[in-house]
């Protein structure tokens, strides 16, 4: 049984994802990221970061292996389960070269972009430019590489399940998928996957989406202090 520490956003949801694509047993156990769970010295003890998701994986040999970080957790449960991720050098690393675009670019860039598009206290036409056209150059590569490929590194792999549930929110980035037809085919082909499904709804009843998010949240999630809601009209 894995223990996975988890809110549902696009983080959260890649290791809920890859742990029915390779149908491990787990448990969700909630962090409320808007109420400031992450700050909790419990949770600090196993994620530094304050960011879910966090793994503890008790069904091993000698202590539990506990890993936070996203893109490190879907390469433990590959390696664990023999799956998605390929044993070979070279297609292990044409699969972790796009599980690393998707960690250190696609997430933080879109993260910001929903920031300035959808969260930002006030109104700031220079984030917002800046993260909607960095996200649209992302979704242009993807869009190339899907173009000559069915899935992001050839087969179907841990990079689509980091990828995926960020492509998901193309809205809050103020991306149209018209605009990139091999992201849209790709989008839709690995959303019909079964554990897809399962995955995605994972955790959905924690939040409530019709639900705005207090200005205390906001302070919270995006580490914000007074002068963040100084100008706000
Ligand atoms: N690089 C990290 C990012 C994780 C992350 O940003 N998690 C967010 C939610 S999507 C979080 O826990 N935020 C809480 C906070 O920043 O206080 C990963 O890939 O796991």
């Amino acid at each position: 049984m894995i223990d996975l520490f988890f809110w549902p956003t696009g983080n959260g949801k890649k290791i809920s994802i890859m742990l029915e694509e390779v149908g491990l047993k787990y448990r969700i156990i909630p962090v409320n990221i808007g109420k400031g769970d992450q700050y909790t010295p419990e949770f600090l003890a196993i994620s530094p970061n304050n960011k879910m998701p966090v793994i503890i994986d008790r069904d091993v040999e000698g202590p539990p292996i506990t890993i936070f970080e996203s893109g490190a957790i879907l390469m433990y449960l590959a390696e664990k389960t023999g799956k998605l991720l390929p044993p070979d050098t070279r297609g292990k690393y044409r699969v972790l070269q796009w599980v690393f675009w998707q960690v250190g670019g696609l997430g933080p860039m879109a993260g910001q972009a929903h920031y300035f598009l959808r969260y930002a206290p006030t109104k700031n036409e220079e984030g917002m430019t800046r993260f909607r056209n960095e996200v649209a150059r992302l979704y242009g590569v993807m869009d190339r590489q899907l173009g000559k490929h069915e899935y992001l590194a050839g087969d179907y792999s841990i990079a689509d399940i980091a990828a995926w549930p960020w492509v998901y929110r193309h809205d809050w980035q103020g991306q149209d998928l018209d605009d990139y037809p091999n992201v849209r085919r790709w989008f839709e082909a690995v959303g019909r996957r079964p554990a897809v499904e399962r995955g995605a709804a994972a955790g959905q009843d924690l939040v409530d989406r019709s639900v705005q998010m207090s200005d205390e949240e906001k302070k919270l999630l995006f580490n914000l202090d007074d002068r963040a809601f100084a100008s706000k009209s």
